[in-house]
């Protein structure tokens, strides 16, 4: 909004040329999400409290986990609102990337926040049944690919890290694996939510990092000497990106052990949600797999650990997923969630020289 109402100005004021740059904006969309994060937390997490909006714990998790026993949930809700204004403050609104974003963190939201009133306002202990999850989640990413494909102003190629000149066209398959992108990057970014901070933490290593990707993919002469994609007006996306990590920086500091508040689905499914997206408009779902390597493995673990015990009767975890193993073998859980937040940052600086080792 800021860039439709001051850059025009720029003739008469010179200083608001500035608004040009995708750079500034960034820098402006980052301090806005976080600060407002920061100021809102307080009052969010007392208003939560104050509709008894607590989490309820299942027996059969690890017992260290009963003591959070109502700690304030569907602390998402102020996540979402912080990047949701921040991106309309500062990006250009006549990006379609940008739009497509939002759609699909408010829709995987919205699916989030029906789990979570569900079950902490209504009592209702099976709030959505994952199968209702699945289907509206996929409803969300189909209706995002769609636009996308019929949008497109590049061809749909699948690339792959490390080799320059290998990029599959996906054609019209492009949309059932930008639905599985998007799908499977909520889920297991609302997996991995089981600790304080832990989905935090690589949710904004990965949204940094692909804000930059985003930046690099945008620009024509970064995405040529990188001899990555150049996907006209994904740059913007860097607004949004850069929005989404400063937004959990900010809820970070409320949701770091002990957490006074969680994110509920309604944090989990949108974030996760938001980066599949990401990943997909950038064309760079194979360095999600990377960035988000954190995310990979709790959803394998679980993965891992459900078929093991349907085939053989046996786990091959104490518990999936694999932050509960952790715990249950000793960890102290700031030790569980520091740890897989030194893995996420070590997995974004290695998405990051995969621009250069190709
Ligand atoms: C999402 N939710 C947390 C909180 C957060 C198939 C199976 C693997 C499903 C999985 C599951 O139910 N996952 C749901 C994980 C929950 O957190 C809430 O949910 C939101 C995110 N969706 O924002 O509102 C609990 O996590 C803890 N927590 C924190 N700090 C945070 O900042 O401590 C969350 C955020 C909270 C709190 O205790 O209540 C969760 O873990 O449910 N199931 C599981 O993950 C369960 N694993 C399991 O059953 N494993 C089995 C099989 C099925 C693989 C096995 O290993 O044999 C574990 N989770 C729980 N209890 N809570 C173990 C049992």
């Amino acid at each position: 909004m800021l860039y439709h109402l001051l850059y025009p100005l720029h003739e008469s004021i010179g200083v608001f040329n500035v608004f040009k740059y995708i750079t500034f904006r960034t820098f402006g969309a980052t301090l806005t999400a976080m600060v407002l994060c920061l100021l809102l937390g307080s009052r969010y997490i007392r208003w939560l409290k104050e509709k008894q909006i607590g989490q309820s714990i299942r027996e059969l998790g690890p017992q260290s986990h009963m003591s959070k026993k109502g700690t304030p949930t569907m602390g998402g809700g102020l996540i979402l609102g912080c990047i949701t204004l921040s991106t309309v403050l500062w990006a250009d609104l006549r990006n379609h990337y940008v739009w497509v974003a939002l759609f699909v963190m408010v829709g995987t939201g919205l699916i989030g926040w029906v789990d979570d009133y569900r079950k902490v306002v209504q009592k209702n202990s099976k709030g959505l049944s994952a199968r209702q999850k699945l289907i509206w989640q996929t409803v969300v990413a189909l209706a995002a690919a769609i636009f996308m494909y019929w949008m497109r102003d590049t061809p749909p190629v699948l690339k792959f890290p490390f080799f320059k000149d290998l990029a599959l066209d996906l054609g019209i398959f492009f949309i059932p694996f930008a639905v599985l992108v998007i799908v499977g990057t909520s889920n297991a970014v609302n997996l991995t939510d089981g600790l304080d901070g832990l989905a935090v933490g690589p949710t904004i290593t990965t949204a940094l990092t692909f804000a930059v990707l985003a930046y690099s993919a945008g620009n024509f002469v970064i995405a040529e000497y990188l001899q990555i994609p150049f996907v006209s007006g994904a740059g913007e996306l860097a607004i949004f990106l850069a929005s989404t990590g400063a937004a959990c920086l900010g809820f970070l500091w409320f949701n770091a052990y002990p957490a006074e508040v969680f994110m509920g689905d309604v944090g989990a499914l949108a974030l996760g949600g938001a980066l599949g997206v990401s990943a997909v408009i950038t064309k760079n779902e194979f360095l999600l797999v990377i960035c988000g390597g954190v995310f990979v493995v709790e959803a394998l673990s679980v993965m891992l650990q459900v078929a093991s015990f349907k085939l053989t009767g046996k786990r091959i975890f104490k518990m999936a997923p694999i932050h509960h193993h952790f715990e249950l073998k000793g960890w102290p859980e700031p030790k569980v969630i520091v740890r897989f937040w030194i893995v996420s940052i070590m997995l974004a600086l290695a998405t990051l020289a995969t621009l250069k080792l190709r």
